[in-house]
């Protein structure tokens, strides 16, 4: 049994291909840094094609020197590696109830990696900053048309200034210790900690500082919460991740002897740390806290939690799991739905069957 381990290998799920998008086996992922090969891929347009044999990074807009900076150059500054979550803000967008529009992800639009860069702050401050700029604009080498707007678009989004000046906001050249993997950004990709994964622009083309605020379609349209169906009240700007669990054993619709059973899985949060891990075996009357593993796990990265069940008698049972951060949030019993179906955190549960 034990000799498959090494040759038995999850996949990714295939969701669409031009552009790729594919999720992560996530109830099989056992290491805390994702492998390239295992991590999902989402994108907006088909891969770029640009020099990067010849690359420079371009920092201009409200500074008072413009900026070229060579990979060279970037390697000499001071660097910071991180790890961290990257969740995409349509994670489990397949669970709202009534359904949305959108790519069908399940739980896996999520992994975690190590990435080492330099701090967007130390370029910024290289360039100074002038008085009265407001926002960081990051652009990717990435395009297309839009069908909403009858007209081609890179895909930019900017960052508020204070976000951008973070010492943990960085421009990342390595994952897992290598140079960063095409798919994910080569050679050059904005890590924004804490928010959802569309902050974090890849194949960074240019930086700009504004002092205004910028409109891109990917978040003046996109990535923007529209709590109602068929208008715009109250919407807003889709930053910092939910707090969030998702259970990886059992697996859904599982047969299981009775018995003991480890039910395990991944939490995390946009904010704060993980401070508590529950599960419920009774439709959530009651709640029974799980053994959280913190060993290797960081500030931006996922925890791990355990809870030994013993099952003694046969039947059905739904397994919930509901986490908390230390910003007392606790993941809601029905998620908030959202036009766009962005940020669902709703307790996640399986249900499994004890014969
Ligand atoms: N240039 C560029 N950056 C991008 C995107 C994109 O389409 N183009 N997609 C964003 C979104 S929505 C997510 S969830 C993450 C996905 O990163 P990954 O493909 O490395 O997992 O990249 C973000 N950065
Ligand atoms: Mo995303």
């Amino acid at each position: 049994m034990n000799s498959h381990r090494s040759w038995v290998q999850p996949f990714l799920t295939t969701k669409s291909l031009l552009p790729e998008n594919q999720e992560s086996p996530i109830e099989f992922i056992e290491s805390d840094t994702v492998d390239s090969r295992l991590f999902y891929r989402r994108n907006h347009f088909l891969y770029p094609v640009f020099p990067f044999n010849s690359y420079w990074l371009p920092i201009g807009g409200a500074v008072t020197r413009s900026k070229l900076f060579s990979m060279d150059d970037l390697f000499r500054f001071p660097s910071k590696t991180i790890k961290i979550v990257l969740e995409c803000a349509g994670n489990k967008r397949r669970l709202f109830n009534p359904k949305v529009y959108g790519e069908q992800w399940d739980k896996g639009a999520i992994s975690q990696a190590v990435w080492k860069g330099v701090p967007l702050r130390i370029l910024l401050e290289s360039a100074g900053i002038k008085e009265g700029a407001k926002e960081v604009v990051v652009e990717g080498y990435d395009y297309g048309p839009r069908s909403d707007l009858n007209q081609v678009y890179p895909y930019a989004r900017s960052l508020p200034l204070e976000k951008a000046m973070d010492s943990d906001t960085i421009i990342a050249y390595e994952f897992n210790g290598r140079p960063i993997p095409f798919q994910h950004g080569y050679p050059l990709r904005l890590i924004a900690p804490q928010w959802y994964a569309m902050a974090s622009v890849k194949w960074i083309k240019h930086i700009t500082v504004m002092d205004s605020e910028f409109s891109g379609p990917f978040q003046s349209i996109d990535y923007v919460y529209y709590p109602h169906k068929d208008n715009e009240k109250d919407a807003r700007p889709v930053t910092e991740m939910n707090v969030n669990s998702t259970i990886q054993n059992p697996k859904d619709m599982d047969i299981l002897n009775a018995g003991t059973h480890i039910i395990n899985g991944i939490a995390w949060t946009g904010k704060g740390r993980i401070t508590m891990v529950e599960v419920s075996l009774d439709k959530g009357h009651t709640w029974k806290q799980a053994e959280i593993q913190r060993h290797g796990s960081t500030e931006y990265s996922w925890v791990r939690w355990s809870y030994k069940w013993t099952a003694a008698e046969r039947g059905e049972y739904k397994i919930m799991s509901r986490a908390s951060d230390s910003f007392k949030r606790k993941q809601p019993s029905q998620p908030f739905w959202n036009r766009k179906g962005y940020g669902y955190n709703a307790v996640d549960h399986i249900k499994v069957k004890i014969e």
